[in-house]
């Protein structure tokens, strides 16, 4: 397999263990798939549940070699009648990809394990010279991919896309026999680690497309930004695969009469123009413009929205005006099919009940969603926070946990980089405050920055809502290398009862925007009592009336709000055999996608804030 010297840098830093080595081995991560050549291997696949690992270890449980006649990524059929084989791929046995296999099968409910996938497929190239590159949006947790019998590579992280190269020698023009494994065990020392308070669903959870691109002067990869600093700069780079030196690159936005070409001296080609008079992206209108990029041999449009979002002190600017986050946050998953998300129509209806909601900002919690989300933001106008799995207690200590946390956010960057609607990339949640912790996390917050600094970024930051002072202050360490001050505080629900937001300010020590990016209590759906009787709608609608009533006192840095959670959901934490049965209730619309009395208290505040703040 051939790879990229801009992938064998993520290589060498993950070079840490022999068994790691190959891990996220792959070539260049190519962006903007929906506008490349691509042919889905969505669809029907055949799989076989694994869960010994017998088709990847031998008895001995060592690793099989690629080869091994029994490895469940070689021929299940047998040669002739006196062959034995003890795995095979059948109709019977069919999974639906895209989709998590725990909402397609009653026996993978519960499953955390390994389970291979199976598809047969022809393929005739458009132009033979072309490159072919198999694509994965994404697949939890672990990945490792066989074509015809040789490996083209593994992968870590259950919300990231990637992709291997099909070797030439590999690539058949008819019944190539793909297998892919596919593992969702849970670990201490991977991202997220073991205690999550959501579902651990398995599979390959996003699409699945073979991509074809040129051979020379490939487009793998862009940046085209407007410069946080103002004066309509646009600035970014083009990263070529196999240029030549003296080739050019031109960047086209018709709209705008723009037409610009900058030589190749190296595979990054950096890029820098000024753009006359535009319409910025915003909320109110989520204007883009056609991008055309294109090299001698490569050609890929996309509509870009050129927008800026900065801070200045504690406020918030978005086009250089300050901007208050009417946010909700969400998870990828559909509550009243109890299943991930992953279609555009499934973005449709989420992202459309954050617009019923009256919100101009949606938290993405949290991990990076399916790119059908971040798209469809784009185009409604709805601002995004995007975040990668470090998530509680994760091993701070261990520096491959933090390469590993790397990978993941380069992958989420990387994929979403042109994204107007993308504002924050966040590197984790409610981390405990130890200097180890505040040291790995800084890192990721370097790392972002300096991957993108056309945006902000943040972390969910933890409160301590038991105290008995009523003033609180965010004082955490980590706020001094945030861009905006976020933190969940559940006042009221996991602390005393929601009177206690009554007498309850809050603020921070550092002079930067102030974000509750979680607020929430649980209420089952249709339940009704009095507002003192806990797990009632009521009770939940009475907590955002007091969260509502101390909004209206937040300190003047204050600048929005993402409360917890836009749906019910899944969680095997969530143990109250009458409340919850596995699911977190916290959500403002029921298990059956019907609204709760809480979202109509949110709307209303929603109201009042958009006419304040238009
Ligand atoms: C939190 C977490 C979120 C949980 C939520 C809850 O602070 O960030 O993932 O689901 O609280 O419901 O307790």
């Amino acid at each position: 397999m051939q790879q990229s010297s801009f992938f064998l840098k993520a290589m060498v830093c993950l070079a840490f263990t022999t068994g790691e080595l190959e891990l996220n081995a792959q070539t260049n991560l190519i962006t903007n798939i929906p506008a490349r050549n691509t042919t889905s291997l969505n669809g029907k696949w055949q799989y076989i549940i694994d869960q010994y690992e017998t088709g990847f270890y031998d008895y001995r449980y060592k690793e099989r070699k690629e080869n091994d006649r029994e490895a469940y990524w070689n021929s299940d059929k047998p040669d002739n009648k006196t062959d034995r084989k003890e795995h095979g791929y059948i109709d019977k046995y069919v999974l639906n990809v895209p989709g998590d296999w725990n909402s397609q099968q009653e026996k993978l409910l519960y499953y955390e394990g390994s389970v291979w996938y199976k598809k047969s497929f022809d393929y005739k190239k458009s132009n033979p010279s072309n490159k072919v590159y198999l694509y994965f949006g994404s697949a939890n947790y672990r990945t490792d991919v066989y074509l015809n019998g040789k490996k083209l590579g593994s992968h870590k992280g259950g919300f990231t896309p990637f992709n291997f190269e099909i070797p030439d020698s590999v690539l058949r023009a008819s019944n190539n026999y793909l297998v892919v494994r596919v593992d969702n065990k849970r670990h201490a020392d991977e991202i997220p680690t073991l205690n999550t308070d959501w579902w651990n669903y398995g599979g390959i959870t996003r699409d699945v497309k073979l991509v074809e691109m040129p051979r020379n002067g490939a487009i793998d990869d862009y940046l085209v930004q407007l410069k946080p600093s103002g004066n309509n700069e646009v600035d970014g780079w083009v990263k070529l695969n196999n240029h030549k030196p003296s080739e050019s690159v031109t960047i086209e936005i018709p709209e705008l009469n723009i037409k610009k070409s900058f030589v190749v001296k190296e595979a990054l080609v950096k890029i820098n123009f000024k753009l006359p008079a535009f319409q910025s992206w915003s909320p109110q209108t989520p204007k883009r413009y056609n991008v055309i990029i294109s090299t001698a041999t490569d050609k890929v449009e996309e509509k870009i929205g050129f927008r800026s979002v900065t801070t200045n002190g504690g406020q918030l600017l978005l086009n250089g005006k300050p901007v208050f986050l009417r946010g909700i946050s969400i998870h990828e998953e559909i509550p009243q099919q109890i299943r991930r998300a992953y279609s555009h129509e499934d973005a449709l209806q989420l992202l459309g009940w954050a617009k019923e909601l009256g919100c101009n900002m949606v938290r993405l919690a949290h991990y990076p969603h399916d790119e059908t989300m971040t798209r469809l933001a784009d185009s409604l106008g709805l601002l995004v926070w995007s975040e990668i799995p470090v998530y509680w207690t994760i091993n701070f200590s261990n520096k491959e946990v933090l390469e590993k946390a790397k990978v993941q956010l380069d992958e989420m960057i990387t994929r979403d980089h042109n994204r107007a609607s993308i504002i924050i990339w966040s590197v984790g949640n409610e981390t405990p405050v130890s200097e180890m912790r505040t040291n790995f996390m800084k890192t990721l917050l370097e790392t972002a920055k300096a991957k993108d600094p056309t945006r902000l970024v943040s972390a969910a930051l933890e409160v301590n809502y038991h105290s008995e002072n009523n003033s609180r202050t965010i004082d955490d360490p980590l706020g001094e290398y945030v861009d905006v001050v976020a933190f969940n505080q559940y006042l009221g629900w996991y602390g005393g009862t929601p009177e206690s937001c009554r007498a309850a300010t809050w603020g921070t020590k550092y002079n930067k925007p102030l974000f509750i990016s979680e607020t929430g209590a649980e209420a089952l759906g249709g339940y009704h009592a009095d507002s003192l009787t806990l797990w009632s709608e009521e009770f939940q609608e009475w907590y955002y009336k007091e969260q509502v009533a101390m909004l209206k006192r937040m300190p003047a840095n204050f600048v929005g709000i993402s409360p917890w959670i836009l749906a019910d959901f899944r969680s095997p934490r969530r143990n109250n055999p009458t409340y919850q049965e596995g699911w977190n209730n916290k959500g403002l619309i029921n298990q059956k996608g019907e609204k709760k009395k809480s979202f109509y208290v949110l709307k209303n505040y929603y109201t009042e804030m958009q006419e304040k703040h238009p």
